[in-house]
């Protein structure tokens, strides 16, 4: 009986399996994931984009370590209390209450193990917080809105621009969304996460960005560059990261800001200083909403070659629905 279930599920299985990959593959899972856009079926944290979210990510490796080397230690704890302590096995138990030694190691180790998590993450917080160290070669300003973001480049002489997720409001994925993402370069998966203009900023420099609400309290967030500051009325928060590459890299406003919370997505584009500087200079002369930024589909086929193929199709998609 078993073994024919076994022989009936495991193609169905292998069947699941390759379904997945094809699914990843056709959306460029690799190159997509590269470019710190969540996937399919997708594990584990987005790919790292800025030297904050690499350490980041190495101090959440770091304390999965020690979280299961003691998750493990007490369930073996547990372990031998059950087999060896049960009333069945220990017919007579010890009385003793007390035990010097003993309470002195689980009051000491757990105080060391703190100490060896603290300094790391405290290390880090500073390196985040503390603004008397970075020196801000871009400076954005960014502010939440009932649903859609703003910046604006104040020292680049760049006028606020909104930024509004493509097909906002549409129910369903339909031929003007498709036909609004393929015109604004993004594959069709990216619906939800792309946006009709972008933050540009420029690899490998340390981008400053201030962020306030103009309604309630909204939350700044790109998860690939380990940033996420509240866009609080009134204030100011800031946050600072340096791409280590470029890409795409999605966000989305992460405090609960009404209906809409869930449509204000967020798009950084890191592109080369060359780009930056052509972008920044149109912006300036004429508005960001009028300027062409790079876009996804074309990043991607220049990264890895292998994204030619969406290319031609969005731009398909585009001509026919323009026609
Ligand atoms: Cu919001």
């Amino acid at each position: 009986m078993i073994k024919s279930m076994i022989r009936v599920k495991a193609p169905k299985l292998a069947t699941l399996a390759v379904a997945f990959l094809a699914t990843a593959l056709a959306f460029g899972g690799a190159i997509a994931q590269e470019f710190g856009v969540p996937v399919p079926g997708g594990l584990d944290l987005q790919p790292p984009a800025s030297e904050v979210a690499i350490d980041q990510q190495a101090l959440h490796h770091q304390m999965l370590y020690i979280i299961t080397g003691i998750t493990v230690f007490v369930l073996a704890l547990l372990l031998i209390v059950i087999l060896r302590y049960n009333s069945a096995v220990n017919k007579t138990p010890a009385r003793f209450t007390h035990n010097s030694l003993i309470e002195a190691i689980w009051t000491i180790a757990p105080v060391i193990i703190l100490i060896v998590i603290a300094v790391p993450s405290v290390k880090l917080l500073l390196k985040q917080e503390d603004f008397s160290k970075v020196k801000p070669d871009v400076v954005i300003k960014a502010t939440g809105w009932q649903w859609q973001w703003q910046y604006e480049y104040p020292e680049l002489g760049v006028q606020p621009y909104f930024s509004k997720m493509i097909g906002y409001l549409e129910p369903v994925m339909n031929a003007k969304v498709e036909a609004e993402l393929a015109k604004h370069g993004y594959p069709k998966d990216m619906w939800k996460l792309a946006t009709d203009t972008a933050v540009i900023v420029p690899v490998g420099k340390t981008v400053v960005v201030r962020v306030t609400g103009f309604d309630v309290i909204h939350s700044w967030s790109v998860d690939s560059l380990g940033v996420k500051a509240d866009g609080v009325p009134s204030r100011t928060n800031e946050l600072w990261f340096k791409a280590t590459r470029e890409g795409v890299f999605t966000g989305q406003c992460k405090e609960l800001c009404g209906t809409n919370h869930s449509y204000m997505p967020i798009v950084v584009k890191v592109v080369s200083e060359e780009t930056f500087a052509t972008w920044a200079a149109c912006a300036k002369e004429k508005g960001a909403e009028n300027c062409k930024e790079p876009t996804m589909l074309e990043m991607m086929a220049k990264a890895k070659g292998g994204a030619k193929k969406e290319v031609k199709t969005a731009k398909a998609a585009a001509a026919a629905v323009e026609r």
